[in-house]
């Protein structure tokens, strides 16, 4: 067992990347403690997620806030009042300021339903299928100050099909996400994560050259 850590789960929805996290603590695949689950909207489903499983929730609305950098702080002094080391943006749809990734430098995950650096921004999904692309992902990664261009940390490939469509892409891709969000957060806790600039060095983990996915297949 790795020593557990700290986190901190912002979202803005749904939450079945919460919920993945959550069934990962409770299954005991994941050592780590949400202090809270923070929305920035009410009706986020996510924060009924959160209580169904005893998990404490905070409702923080930025439109009650001056400016980004004032709601920013405020979500920074909650975060740092309840001792969270590592903050998950998991479906959160607030662009962080400099104030928020100063203060958490290398300590904010985000995923993303792409293959990053491809289809950064909203709607990645339609914007695979349309290009036509052959191998789709998810990915995810440190939270720097640009938006889906920080440090990656771990991601997955699936394969697109030539009828699918923009719902059946999300879903094969958002399966992959409830497992690899997980384990990049149990990662972390394990302290084998390490940023050395752009890069993110995971140790002992073994290479497997023949791990890959050819779409369309070799068979027919
Ligand atoms: N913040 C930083 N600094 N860097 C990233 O990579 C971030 C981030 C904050 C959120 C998640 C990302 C996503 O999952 C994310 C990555 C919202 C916006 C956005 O522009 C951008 C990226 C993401 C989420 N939001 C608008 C804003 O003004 C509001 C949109 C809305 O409310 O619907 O903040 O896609
Ligand atoms: C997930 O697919 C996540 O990757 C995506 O939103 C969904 C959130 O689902 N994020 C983005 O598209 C960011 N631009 P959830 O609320 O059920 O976890």
């Amino acid at each position: 067992m790795a020593r557990q850590v700290s986190i901190g789960v912002l979202i803005s929805g749904g939450g079945t990347n919460l919920q993945s996290i959550i069934d990962a603590i409770e299954a005991k695949k994941l050592d780590a403690k949400i202090q809270f689950v923070l929305s920035n909207k009410a009706d986020a489903y996510g924060l009924v997620r959160a209580k169904n499983h005893g998990v404490s929730t905070e409702v923080l609305d930025h439109k009650a806030f001056p400016s980004r950098e004032a709601y920013d702080q405020a979500v920074v002094d909650l975060l740092h009042a309840r001792g969270v080391e590592l903050v998950v943006l998991a479906g959160f749809m607030r662009l962080l300021s400099p104030v928020f990734v100063k203060a958490y430098s290398n300590r904010i995950m985000n995923i993303h339903p792409a293959l990053l650096p491809a289809f950064p921004g909203l709607h990645a999904q339609k914007k695979a299928l349309e290009y036509g692309v052959r191998c789709a992902g998810c990915t995810v990664h440190f939270v720097n100050e640009e938006c889906d261009e920080g440090p990656i940390i771990i991601q997955a490939v699936v394969p697109v099909f030539a009828d699918d469509t923009e719902e059946a892409l999300a879903a094969r891709i958002l399966k992959q996400e409830h497992r690899i969000y997980p384990r990049a957060i149990q990662l972390y806790a394990e302290g084998r994560l390490r940023v050395v600039g752009r890069r993110v060095s995971v140790d002992g983990f073994s290479k497997d050259e023949d791990q890959v996915l050819i779409q369309p297949s070799l068979a027919r």
